[in-house]
């Protein structure tokens, strides 16, 4: 087993492990500043034919660029141009254009002085096994089963965490359930890199899930993901889906309809495997948040799950009854947040986990009210609404879901009542507005993606901010129809996938250069060299919150692949979604779009 030995030490081997560590901090950053790694950045699986297809070359001087076949013949020459504004680095970049090039084949971009690309492919449905693979990287993620090879391959594993005796947390007792007393809540997807289930982060994960199947249903229906439920009638992302739908169902006090904020360790579990995880687990205080971000996905659910009476008879109407009470509950409490710190003043265990800490109500309010709007008609659910509140429109995180309401009001016009609504215009206004500001100079930037249009996009998970840029110009798209939404959308993508500043596609054994070290247990724990495939690393973040040096804090600059740095590399099922979303809404619309051009 890998470097677990790390994560024991104690005081005594302190100055020790101080060593051991700046020396393999030393080795990552002689890896990372590999002059022999290519200058060349673009997306390292390839692009569609039709597609714009950009590559940024570092440390350029200009000149003739070449797309050669991998036998060497040159098919096309370009020629390299500057970038207007410089990177956040200081430097400006080179820019080889070749989007007119549009021949099916496996290539190599090569630059004056002899450097090439990684080697990529121009085909239709290219991103096809990563849009899988964004999906499946759930079914590794699910706890309370065992993986057999037959699903999981090499990363085969034992069951980790049943739940099926877990402990009311004295912040969560009421008079029905005291505290000390078991309920079951198996199921679910482990958070990320660590064992915890969370409901406010499964709420936008599912949401950001059940959108993808809803906008292409019929795309969605024809993915298959070799899983257990494979074949049972319902689509494979459903059947994903439902792994986490129904630990989620367990999260809700049947006695008052409110919702338990996590299930969680006193403390995070060592570098492990799941199965060896046998510390007590907690559902902890109810919160507002974890309240309506529940309703939301479950108003969700019922509509699409109406869909499949034969297979899920009852399921509809249970998770429209869990929503309507999660309401209630919402209503009568209206702002319970979760404060872990002052929490741990009054009970004990003390709870050191990820805390998903949230003061404001107001997006998960429009979420919520949105969804079982738009599921039951009621209007009764929009009256004390605020829709249109005069904040900033966000982009989607665990923390701000406004968006998600509003992307659901938007696409669900075909019904009178939703039609309707007052606000409706001015969603949809700034909704595009929201686009066009992302969009609003992108062809100046150094690496001519909406991600690398300011610094602000590179906190904790930067990755998924570049891919829930990628939704919100997708649901633009759908809106408008208009094709530059698209293609920015598609540039974000090339971000995630290599045409960034430091060379990697983010996405775990999928591109050329890779994460091998996240910080994600299993793929630690597994003894297994290659990490789980198919999950998003945060990516560039200067914060440094692990105290883990990364070689540069220029934003963009700012990885380092250490399973260590949680802070940079470690994987979220959150940030996963959006990479799922954008990467199967791409092959939906690029099969939309070249069948329509027959
Ligand atoms: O592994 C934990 C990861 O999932 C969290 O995102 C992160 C921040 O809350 O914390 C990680 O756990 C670390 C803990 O905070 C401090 N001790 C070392 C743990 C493993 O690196
Ligand atoms: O994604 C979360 C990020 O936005 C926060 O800044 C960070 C610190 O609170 O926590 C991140 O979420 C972690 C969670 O608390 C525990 N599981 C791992 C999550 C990803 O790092």
């Amino acid at each position: 087993m890998k470097k677990i030995s790390i994560y024991h030490s104690t005081a005594l081997r302190v100055s020790v492990w101080t060593f051991i560590m700046l020396f393999t901090a030393q080795a990552a950053l002689s890896q990372q500043i590999d002059t022999s790694a290519s200058p060349v950045r673009l997306n390292q699986i390839g692009f569609y034919p039709n597609a714009v297809k950009k590559a940024i070359v570092l440390n350029g001087r200009g000149g003739a660029f070449t797309i050669q076949t991998l036998s060497k013949t040159i098919v096309f020459t370009g020629i390299l141009k500057p970038s207007v504004k410089p990177s956040f680095g200081g430097k400006i970049t080179y820019i080889a254009d070749f989007s007119v090039f549009n021949k099916p084949g496996s290539y190599r971009l090569y630059i004056p002085g002899g450097s090439n690309s990684y080697p990529f492919q121009i085909k239709p449905s290219v991103h096809k096994p990563l849009a899988n693979a964004a999906i499946k990287a759930y079914y590794f993620m699910r706890a309370s089963t065992p993986l057999p090879a037959k699903y999981a391959g090499k990363w085969q594993r034992a069951e980790g965490h049943p739940d099926t005796n877990v402990l009311i947390h004295p912040s969560a007792a009421s008079e029905k359930r005291k505290a000390g007393s078991m309920i079951k809540s198996p199921r679910g997807w482990y958070d990320a890199g660590d064992y915890n289930k969370y409901i406010v982060n499964s709420g936008i994960t599912t949401g950001t899930l059940l959108s993808l199947y809803e906008d292409f249903p019929a795309y969605m229906k024809t993915v298959k993901l070799n899983i257990p439920e494979s074949g049972n009638g319902i689509p494979d992302i459903l059947n994903e889906v439902l792994w986490n739908l129904r630990w989620m169902l367990t999260m809700q006090d049947p006695n008052d309809g409110g919702v338990y904020h996590k299930l969680t360790n006193a403390a995070f579990d060592k570098f492990e495997m799941p199965d060896k995880g046998t510390e007590p687990r907690y559902v902890v205080q109810k919160g507002t948040a974890a309240t309506l971000d529940f309703a939301a996905v479950m108003a969700q659910s019922a509509r699409i799950f109406k869909q499949y009476p034969q297979q899920v008879p009852d399921l509809a109407d249970s998770c429209l009854n869990s929503a309507q009470s999660a309401w209630a509950w919402a209503i009568k409490n209206p702002d319970v947040a979760y404060r872990q710190d002052e929490m741990n003043e009054k009970f004990s265990p003390k709870i050191t986990t990820g805390t998903y800490g949230d003061n404001n109500f107001a997006d998960e309010f429009i979420w919520a009210a949105s969804e079982l709007f738009v599921t039951t008609h009621d209007s009764g659910f929009l009256k004390n609404i605020n829709l249109l509140p005069d904040d900033p429109m966000h982009v989607p995180t665990w923390s701000q879901v406004k968006l998600l309401g509003y992307y659901t009001l938007a696409k669900n016009t075909v019904s009178a009542d939703v039609k309707n609504v007052k606000d409706l215009p001015e969603i949809k206004k700034r909704l595009i507005a929201a686009a066009d500001d992302l969009i609003n100079g992108v062809d100046d930037n150094a690496y001519q993606t909406v991600m690398t249009q300011s610094i602000k996009h590179f906190g904790w998970g930067s990755t998924s901010e570049a891919a829930n840029e990628g939704v919100l110009l997708i649901q633009v798209y759908k809106l408008s129809h208009n094709k530059k939404y698209l293609d920015y959308a598609l540039a974000n993508l090339d971000y995630l996938l290599g045409r960034n500043a430091t060379g990697y596609s983010y996405v775990t054994g999928y591109g050329s250069k890779t994460p091998m070290h996240p910080h994600h247990r299993p793929s630690v724990a597994d003894g297994v060299t290659n990490p789980i495939p198919g999950l998003l690393v945060g990516g560039a973040n200067p914060g440094m919150q692990d105290g883990i040096h990364v070689p540069s804090t220029v934003p963009d600059e700012a990885y380092i692949d250490d399973d260590r740095a949680y802070a940079a590399n470690e994987i979220a099922i959150n940030w996963n979604a959006p990479l799922a979303y954008l990467a199967n809404a791409s092959e939906a619309l690029q099969q939309e779009l070249s069948s329509s051009k027959q």
